[in-house]
């Protein structure tokens, strides 16, 4: 199994990370992502997004960080991080969701510009995190994990943008159930840092 990866996108660290928690075997092909190699072929037919992670597993190719998390913890890493049993399903995908959507559009895209300097609209991506952060802040009040009650792929798709939040502007002291749930992430065993996310 191998990734096309950048090592400081968030999208691409929730595989690594993930690799890495369920003791997975992943090869990490860097790309050059300033000279737009990810944009051009032969990657560009593995993904005609020209987006990365792309990830590879003999014949299949995925070309989204929430997609790869399903294949590897479904096919490698059983029933604990992906659930079978159709309702527990559904309550880890709805995070896989909000992952990709509020959390793409607004922590990571807040980043993009204070870090990457990519002209996005701060102001509306601000307003999206902050509403995201409000809403994680809540739903942690009485939970340790993002969904039934253990740790799954859905902590592990929303916890790089937020745990990423500060290079987008953003403090996030006054998130007291938040900073517990990353403190809690990064004592699994097998953690894996990237740069930004401190010890
Ligand atoms: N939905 C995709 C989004 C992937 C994505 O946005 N990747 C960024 C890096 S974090 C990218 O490659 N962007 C292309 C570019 O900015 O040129 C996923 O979750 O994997």
């Amino acid at each position: 199994m191998k990734i096309y990866d950048l090592d400081l996108s968030g999208n691409c660290y929730k595989v690594r990370l993930f690799a890495a928690l369920a003791n997975l075997e992943l090869e990490i092909i860097p790309v050059d992502f300033l000279q737009g190699e990810h944009q051009v072929e032969p990657l560009l037919s593995l993904n005609p997004l020209g987006e990365l992670p792309i990830f590879i597993d003999d014949k299949l190719v995925l070309r989204d960080s929430q997609a790869i998390l399903i294949y590897l913890a479904g096919k490698y890493a059983g029933e604990a991080w992906w659930p079978s049993t159709a309702s527990l399903q559904a309550e880890v995908a709805q995070w896989l969701f909000t992952a990709a959507n509020e959390v793409q559009h607004g922590l990571c895209a807040a980043r993009l510009v204070d870090k990457f300097a990519y002209a996005l609209d701060k102001s509306r991506a601000l307003t999206q995190a902050y509403k995201t952060l409000k809403i994680l802040e809540v739903h942690l009040n009485d939970r340790e994990w993002l969904a039934i009650n253990r740790p799954t792929i859905a902590d592990i798709a929303i916890f790089p943008y937020v745990a990423l939040a500060a290079e987008g502007g953003i403090d996030l002291s006054p998130y007291k159930n938040i900073n517990r749930w990353l403190e809690r992430i990064k004592k699994l065993d097998r953690f894996l840092y990237m740069p930004g996310i401190e010890k």
